[in-house]
């Protein structure tokens, strides 16, 4: 792959598309066949969370990762799954009155919005567990499956998403500095994209330096992710970004930190490292490389 240019426009191959559309099938239909059937208030919930769009990005590191090592399909699936509902989570708590209160997600209703604030509290908490009963169930040897456990509850708990969360809703000292608004994003988002994309490499029984490496660059798009993310809270439109938008407005964030240019020239530079570190896999990462192109390309 040729060095990004930030001036260059960023074109996105069809092949990428094709596998992210397909991958979006595919952990849809996994998702269709693991959860509870609809015939309760809270498994219609639990289903309008999960199933209820949004890209698959973490999915897709997962399964991409996964390809590199021959994993077995169902189970790279599976565990696609396990991190979607992990995902779906942490958006249906991030909405609440009490957290970033917001009204919208995926351009519908936010799950308390639809089923009432304990319902919406309570379909958090089951899709906890559930992702951890999906990764226990795999068919996969048992050491594999704990370390996966492992790993995903360190992304989620006190060094991770809800510390993260901690910050942001300044229940922490909040970021005053370039240093503390990369470590708060590397919590809120970081590491559960740097666990989607290790997973492949702890299916594959991968070294820990293999893990390491690809921990890395998920945690750099996750970077890369946030960055963009927070020009496009600062440029959009609602009716766009299928959420509220603005609200970051008297928080710090990579854009007022930063301003437009820098931020972008920044999140280039990050994409270029994380690019670079896929070159050390003799497999094709070529798609993996492009989901950086695909975080970079929403600013355009
Ligand atoms: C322990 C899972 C868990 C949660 C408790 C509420 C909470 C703590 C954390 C919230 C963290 C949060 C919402 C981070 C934002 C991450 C982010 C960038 C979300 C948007 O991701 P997209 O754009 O969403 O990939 P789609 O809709 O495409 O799936």
């Amino acid at each position: 792959m040729a060095p990004l240019r930030q001036s260059q426009p960023i074109l996105i191959s069809d092949r990428f598309h094709e596998h992210l559309s397909s991958l979006t099938k595919a952990v849809e239909e996994t998702l269709d066949g693991l959860l509870p059937p609809p015939k309760t208030r809270l498994n219609k919930a639990l289903r309008e969370s999960v199933l209820g769009g949004g890209k698959r990005l973490r999915a897709f590191l997962v399964w991409e990762s996964a390809c590199l090592f021959d994993v077995p399909p169902l189970v790279a699936l599976e565990t696609a799954a396990a991190v979607e509902c992990v995902h779906a989570y942490s958006l249906v708590h991030d909405d609440l009155p009490c957290m970033d209160n917001a009204d919208t997600r995926r351009g519908k209703p936010s799950c308390h919005k639809a089923f009432g604030e304990s319902t919406a509290v309570l379909t958090g908490d089951a899709l906890g567990p559930f992702a951890f009963q999906i990764l226990a169930n795999l068919k996969a040897s048992a050491d594999i499956r704990l370390t996966l456990i492992d790993s995903l509850a360190r992304a989620m708990g006190p060094e991770g998403l809800v510390a993260g969360q901690m910050i942001d809703l300044g229940q922490e000292t909040l970021p005053k500095s370039d240093a503390d608004l990369c470590q708060l994003q590397r919590l809120k988002t970081g590491v559960l994209f740097g666990f989607s994309a290790e997973a492949g490499a702890i299916l594959g029984n991968r070294p820990p330096q293999e893990r390491q490496t690809l921990r890395d660059y998920g945690l750099a798009l996750g970077h890369v992710f946030q960055m963009i993310d927070d020009l496009l809270d600062g440029a959009s439109d609602p009716n766009t970004l299928g959420k509220p938008c603005g609200q970051d407005r008297e928080k710090l964030t990579f854009l007022s930190l930063l301003g437009p240019d820098a931020l972008y020239a920044r999140a280039t530079a990050v994409g270029q490292e994380a690019i670079s570190l896929l070159e050390t896999f003799p497999a094709d990462t070529s798609l993996l490389k492009e989901a950086i192109l695909y975080a970079l390309q929403r600013a355009h």
